[in-house]
């Protein structure tokens, strides 16, 4: 069986970590992985549908989302998940539950991710329509010690995902 791990991307709405894990799955793939996704929008409609943003909250949908993470890599895939996961001691509790965790922070600043505001929701959260907006009235604690940085405001697409391959290499995971 191939060997699983959890390929743990962080960053900021707007960073850029589902343009990235979407351009990495195909790359993946054609190197004989089994790939899944978990996208931290895609979640939320179904495995964390009704959770909302406060702290407790976004600690149980993380915590959904590493446990299924955790199940995947465990059975041979490649678990990559694309949440904001702003809070660090629970992404180095998933780190805890599973050793093969490779976290990869996606970062912009703040500037540049609230002018690509492909929702809207930075818009609304300066306005003050939505409460709580991760960057803006919300925390994010940037990772210590993440495997790979990608940092979007000055890398293409295909260099953040040339650099994630590489440092997978590296590390033995593929
Ligand atoms: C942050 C929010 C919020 C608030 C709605 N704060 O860029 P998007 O739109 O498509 O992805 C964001 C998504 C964040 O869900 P996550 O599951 O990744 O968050 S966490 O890891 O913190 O649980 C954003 C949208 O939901 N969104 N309200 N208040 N992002």
């Amino acid at each position: 069986m191939e060997k699983g791990f959890i390929l743990w991307f962080t960053g900021l709405s707007g960073s850029g970590k589902t343009t990235i894990t979407k351009a990495l799955e195909p790359e993946l793939k054609a190197r004989g992985c089994k790939v899944e996704i978990l996208d931290g929008d895609v979640v939320r409609t179904n495995l964390s549908k009704g959770l909302g943003f406060s702290r407790e909250d976004r600690d149980t949908n993380i915590r959904r989302i590493g446990f299924v993470a955790n199940l995947l890599s465990r059975n041979g895939v490649v678990a990559i998940t694309a949440a904001i996961s702003p809070y660090r001691a629970i992404r180095d509790e998933i780190r805890g539950i599973e050793p093969n965790f490779v976290e990869v922070y996606v970062t912009a600043p703040l500037e540049v991710c609230e002018s690509r505001d492909v929702k809207g929701l930075y818009a609304k959260a300066r306005a003050g329509e939505i409460k709580g907006f991760t960057g803006i009235d919300d925390p994010y604690e940037e990772p210590l010690n993440p495997e790979i940085i990608c940092y979007t405001e000055r890398e293409s697409v295909e260099e953040s995902v040339k650099k994630v391959l590489s440092k997978l290499e590296e590390l033995g995971y593929i």
